[in-house]
């Protein structure tokens, strides 16, 4: 092994996984991630922009593959990114979303624990701001900390508040230096095109060059902290280079309405009003909504000293600019 350290990504292919990938290289590390499934042209094309990642095969439902891939790494520091993710897939598939974004997290830390590695291991564990749920009682105020109160409203966030427990309860019953990031939205190019924000950025996009004449969505008013990917997984390298395992808000401190966001993003292709091109429809509406989000990131800036650099007018610009160019093609 070249690097000074190692490090297994899960959900290596998804948005984070990307970014955290570059970020470990560029520090050195050697990096081994998860990958499920049979070969497929997304794994292909992981192979081909991030040539360095050591893939291991393996799924977050399978402990016995677990097992086998913290074996294959050795690593010193495990980020379980791995989970469905999206919201809306939680209710139509909520025994899934159990099975993979909560018990897959007790399936990983077992998997550590019998590899006799639990004592060198740093893990990472992907929480959430979904956790809060935006409710009249529980509403953000200045912003949601390491201590507000939680009440999801989805399968995915009550998923998430197991394994941000059972997480938890393992750096408490074990001594394992476990750390969870509480982190609110994050975008950017890498998003996956399921999401609002990158719906919005790839639709603008193709209405600017004549490919599409509309974008359909759910509800516009819920609003959201929405901030940089590339800045929110230095946070998450940050919170395994602290000497205590601990839980740690990453958030921008500001919330926008999807209605903003839309604002923007149209203002980038000269477009003031947007309400002619964007259409609503039911399908995309949830069966409970999160209102609002708002986080406060004060505690990673004090102990981690993080920051983030990307504000949202900067956010949106890059999504845009990057679709503008990725439509129009080579
Ligand atoms: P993402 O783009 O949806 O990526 C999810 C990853 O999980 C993909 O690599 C996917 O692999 C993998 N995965 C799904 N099912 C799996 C299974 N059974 N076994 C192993 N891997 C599996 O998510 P993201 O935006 O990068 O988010 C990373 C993590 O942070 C997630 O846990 C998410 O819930 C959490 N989070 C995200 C945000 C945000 O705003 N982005 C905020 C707070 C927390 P395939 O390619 O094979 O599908
Ligand atoms: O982009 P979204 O799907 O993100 P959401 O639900 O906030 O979840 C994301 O952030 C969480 C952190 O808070 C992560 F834990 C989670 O894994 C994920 O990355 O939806 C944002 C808002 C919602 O209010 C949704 O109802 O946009 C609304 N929305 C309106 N129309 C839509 C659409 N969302 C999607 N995905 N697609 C629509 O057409």
């Amino acid at each position: 092994m070249s690097g000074e350290k190692t490090a297994l990504i899960t959900g290596i292919t998804g948005q984070d996984g990307q970014h955290l990938s570059e970020l470990l290289d560029t520090k050195g590390y050697e990096v081994f991630g998860l990958i499920r499934g049979q070969r497929n042209a997304r794994r292909e094309a992981f192979e081909a922009e991030f040539p360095f990642v050591h893939l291991v095969e393996a799924d977050l439902t399978d402990p016995t593959s677990l097992l086998a891939a913290v074996r294959a790494s050795e690593a010193d520091e495990v980020y379980n990114l791995g989970a469905i993710s999206h919201v809306g897939y939680s209710f139509r598939n909520p025994q899934l979303t159990a099975d993979v974004t909560a018990k897959g997290v007790l399936n990983l830390l077992e998997a550590i624990r019998s590899s006799g590695r639990a004592d060198q291991v740093r893990f990472y564990q992907a929480s959430t701001s979904e956790m809060f749920g935006g409710l009249d009682y529980n509403r953000p105020g200045n912003g949601y900390t390491e201590d507000s109160l939680f009440h999801p409203r989805s399968p995915y966030g009550v998923a998430k508040l197991y394994a941000h427990w059972i997480a938890r309860n393992y750096r408490e019953s074990y001594g394992m230096f476990v750390a969870t990031g509480i982190l609110f939205n994050h975008e950017g190019e890498r998003r996956g095109l399921e999401f609002v924000t990158r719906k919005i950025t790839d639709g603008v996009a193709r209405i600017h060059h004549g490919m599409q004449s509309h974008i359909v969505l759910g509800d516009l008013w819920p609003k959201r902290d929405w901030g940089y990917a590339g800045d929110y997984v230095r946070g998450m390298w940050q919170m395994l280079q602290h000497d205590e395992p601990d839980d740690f808000v990453l958030a921008t401190g500001e919330t926008h309405s999807i209605e903003e966001f839309l604002t923007l993003a149209f203002s980038q292709i000269g477009i003031e009003d947007w309400t002619p091109y964007v259409r609503q429809d039911p399908q995309f509406m949830r069966p409970a909504e999160v209102d609002i989000l708002l986080g406060d990131p004060t505690k990673a800036e004090k102990v981690l000293g993080w920051k983030r650099e990307v504000d949202f007018p900067g956010l949106v610009q890059r999504m845009v600019e990057h679709d503008l160019k990725v439509v129009a093609g080579p």
